[in-house]
């Protein structure tokens, strides 16, 4: 047993210079650990709320409210508490909140408490965060994971609701599946950007980066993002495919409208049965093992029929349909839609239900993938969850910008000071 001393949180800036929040726990020993809290921008809707203040301060964005509720409701809670049953700190923060999407403290709040309470049990317990979490999950669940340092999904060419271009899917993701090791995978997909870049420019196209630090330059069509990058894998001297794979996070809530899929950028109007037979030429055309969000998150005939068509060959990738909640995933296995589940820890608020959520996604065969969210933070957690898990795969942006390189390099320290623990093979089961 471990107390408890003090809890506090201030309010600070995210990557996009937004409002979010920053907590702090100290114990009785005086060990302590801060987090940062990451915020959405093409969210889905049954995510748990982030608490804003709506007032005139950061046009509303402000989170003083949230930042209120750590340090008078959490903190007086907790205080106290055993610092290594975390499941008890999430659940007295849960029943505290009274409601099941968090909207009374707010998932912000929460989850700032419920991150730097899991930082402070494994600095407590003279263990790095990612064996900590790796213990806490046999304890809970009673199965060993094996470790292993993820497969980066890295985003760089931004498009969607992270950049202002034309481009309707908001993710081209290079994956260094051929790689020895973590670190050479870092170093081809840095050579590949470096190459776009310079594709870009000689192009006369903008060379900007959205959000997560793809490039965002304006482009005829998404098929012309997927050529770019097939030409920047060849000039960087890889092998498309073999060495380097694609995945794709369409994020397809984002532009269903009325029943139709609207692609701007290609000028077409499509059904979800059009737009799954277009998702499957791009899947022809070049090397994708990775479709996120390839419909809308309502649109369950539309998952049923691209399940049927592509779930078979594809990792086909719930975001903003499963928001990282045990209930809708399993509404998803109990449907038979999708394989794979994208895990963004403030779309449900805990450390112990992002937990809960693996574990079905495991007993279900559904891989799993540990992600950052577009407004970051220098908070560089989701590595160690990618790592202790042994989830295989991190999606955290481009080798591009702190917030984005944070979890990179994270990794990198990692990979060096524990060589037993491998780079994870990339497999479609
Ligand atoms: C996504 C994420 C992260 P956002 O859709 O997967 O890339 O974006 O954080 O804006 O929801
Ligand atoms: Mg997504």
């Amino acid at each position: 047993m471990a107390e408890i001393s003090k809890i506090d949180a201030i309010q600070i800036l995210d990557s996009r210079g937004m409002p979010t929040i920053s907590a702090r726990v100290t114990l009785g020993s005086s060990a302590l650990a801060y987090s940062m809290v990451p915020s959405g921008a093409s969210t889905g809707s049954r995510e748990a709320i982030e608490l804003r203040d709506k007032q005139r301060a950061f046009n509303g964005k402000s989170v003083l409210k949230a930042v209120d509720n750590i340090n008078s409701i959490i903190s007086k809670a907790l205080i106290g508490r055993d610092i290594f049953n975390q499941h008890e700190i999430d659940s007295i923060m849960q029943k505290l909140d009274g409601t099941s999407n968090k909207a009374n403290l707010g998932a912000n709040a929460i989850l700032a408490i419920s991150l730097c309470t899991i930082k402070a049990a494994a600095i407590e317990q003279k263990v790095e965060l990612f064996q900590y979490l790796n213990s806490l999950y046999k304890l809970r669940f009673g199965d060993a994971l094996k470790m292993s340092l993820p497969i980066p999904m890295m985003n760089i060419i931004n498009g969607g609701e992270h950049a202002n271009n034309n481009i309707d899917i908001q993710e081209f993701m290079i994956m260094p599946i051929g790689a020895a090791s973590f670190s050479e995978g870092v170093m081809w997909c840095s050579e590949i950007y470096q190459a776009l870049k310079l594709q870009l420019s000689q192009l006369g196209l903008s060379t900007a980066v959205g959000d997560e630090g793809g490039f965002a330059p304006n482009l005829r069509s998404n098929k012309e993002a997927l050529e770019l990058i097939e030409k920047s894998v060849a000039v960087a001297g890889y092998k498309f495919g073999e060495e380097i794979a694609l995945s794709l996070d369409c994020a397809a809530s984002e532009f269903f409208k009325d029943g139709k899929y609207l692609l701007k950028g290609d000028n077409l109007s499509l059904t979800s049965h059009e737009f799954a037979d277009y998702l499957n030429d791009l899947y022809q055309g070049y090397p994708i093992v990775s479709i996120e969000d390839g419909m809308d998150e309502n649109d369950r005939e539309g998952w049923k029929f691209l399940t049927h068509l592509m779930g078979s060959k594809c990792n086909l990738v719930g975001d903003d349909l499963f928001v990282t909640n045990v209930k809708e995933l399993q509404k998803g296995i109990d449907d038979n839609i999708a394989n794979s589940i994208l895990v963004k820890i403030n779309q449900i608020g805990t450390i112990s239900e992002t937990l809960d959520t693996i574990a079905l996604a495991n007993q279900n065969k559904f891989s799993a993938i540990m992600s950052h969210r577009s407004g970051e933070t220098e908070d560089s957690s989701i590595a160690d969850l990618a790592v202790g898990l042994g989830v295989g795969q991190i999606k955290t942006g481009a080798p591009c910008r702190s917030d984005r390189n944070s979890k990179y390099n994270r990794l990198l320290w990692i990979e060096h000071d524990f060589p037993e623990i491998k780079y994870a093979k990339f497999n479609l089961d």
